[in-house]
């Protein structure tokens, strides 16, 4: 079953995404997204100029071989844009295989494990006060665990907090903004927020928050302990995650759950941290981490020592790739949750899909394959457009982790 089509299409529907579809020559297809948000064209290029030329002609059913010719034929290894693009290709022979086979993908990666798919929204509001609301919105809106972010006095922006309604999207047109940050100013904050939320919700909710990035280990260790009193379900990225190590101070301090990964691309960003058990939840995910293929070797490794996933789902991760981490979320063993940040109703029509969520719960479905497809002629008619992630400083003006 030869690969005799590769494209690459980059559009811009809510926020910019790219695709690789592939189909082969008996007409079957399948996608893979392969976005790298604020970075896009790096990976659309890397796809076209350096992985297409090499695939058409290539028996789609080799998944395995087709991923080590990507990545150890490459010579150079790893990295985001390399593995965003390896990730595509993985996918979307995923899709062709359970496509072909006439089957929902997870049904090729062993099977349900599990009934459904625990996924967390993203509640925000520029204070407690608003933050409260939008937590008792995503409450009716039936989620049984929800991230909370807030504004924090004496800061004009952080991460995590929108300008209102459900589609957050920190990604902006042109020269990325800047923002301004004060580590103490925050972890004096978010205690209290997270200590309204209990009183106001009680013990059942699954509370959770990311701290993204910004705090030293012995910060990190200071907010872990802090928010013990509270119960949170994980304290996401609390430090910068380069360096593994550095996460066995905050461990020593602390019996809040942790939760790394999202810009990590292989097993050997999250080695470390799962082998001395530094982290509770592996957040890595399929467009970054080197599609299913490797994903499920990174949930394998961390099985072995009570590590479960949770894999990032933000808005810059496109259906194609939640669709994917349904799949992979219903089939591991040792699931944790899945993040679920809705996209925009046009994101939605550009890449129509079959998965669906009831009472805080996601479901992939039962299409052959992925369950995703995209509408080419609808993406067409929304061009790509340049688009930045913030940065962020110090108040003293340093550039500080975003
Ligand atoms: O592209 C970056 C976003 O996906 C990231 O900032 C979102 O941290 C994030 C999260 O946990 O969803
Ligand atoms: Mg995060």
């Amino acid at each position: 079953m030869k690969i005799t089509d590769a494209k690459v299409i980059v559009c811009s529907p809510g926020r910019n995404f790219v695709t690789l579809k592939l189909t082969t020559e008996d007409g079957a297809y399948g996608l893979g997204d392969a976005t790298l948000n604020g970075r896009e064209l790096a990976v659309a290029t890397y796809l076209t100029e350096h992985v297409v030329p090499l695939l058409i002609g290539r028996d789609a059913r080799r998944i395995e071989d087709i991923w080590q010719y990507l990545y150890k034929g490459a010579y150079w290894r790893r990295g985001p844009v390399t593995m965003a693009a390896i990730s595509a290709v993985d996918t979307a022979l995923w899709d062709i295989k359970a496509k072909t086979l006439g089957v929902p993908l997870y049904q090729l990666l062993g099977g349900a494990s599990r009934d459904s798919v625990l996924v967390y929204g993203h509640a925000s509001g520029a204070d407690i006060e608003e933050a409260v609301k939008a937590v008792a919105h995503y409450v009716d809106l039936g989620y049984k665990a929800i991230r909370a972010q807030s504004g924090v006095p004496g800061l004009a922006s952080t991460y995590g907090v929108g300008r209102g309604g459900m589609y957050y999207e920190p990604a902006e047109k042109n020269i990325p903004p800047e923002n301004l940050w004060s580590s103490e100013r925050y972890l004096d904050f978010v205690p209290q927020l997270f200590s309204r939320l209990r009183r106001e919700f009680g013990p059942d909710l699954h509370l959770l928050h990311d701290a993204h990035h910004r705090l030293t280990p012995i910060e990190a260790a200071r907010l872990g302990k802090e928010l013990e009193p509270y119960h949170l379900f994980w304290l996401e990225d609390p430090s910068p995650a380069e360096l593994q190590e550095r996460f066995r101070l905050i461990r020593q301090h602390t019996t809040t759950p942790i939760a790394v990964g999202e810009v990590f691309n292989s097993v050997y960003d999250c080695q470390q941290l799962i082998q001395e058990q530094l982290i509770d939840y592996i957040r890595t995910t399929v467009v970054h981490a080197g599609g299913i293929s490797h994903l499920r070797k990174i949930a394998s490794l961390a099985e072995m020592y009570q590590v479960r996933t949770g894999s990032h789902g933000a808005t810059d991760l496109s259906p194609a790739c939640m669709a994917a981490a349904l799949h992979f979320d219903l089939s591991v063993h040792n699931f944790g949750i899945q993040e679920y940040m809705r996209h925009a109703p046009e994101t939605d029509r550009v890449f129509p899909h079959s998965y669906t969520f009831d009472q805080g719960h996601m479901y992939p479905g039962d299409s052959p394959g992925l369950g995703v497809d995209i509408d080419e002629s609808l993406a067409a008619k929304f061009p790509y457009q340049r688009a930045y992630l913030p940065v962020n400083r110090k108040l003293d003006g340093t550039v500080h982790d975003w």
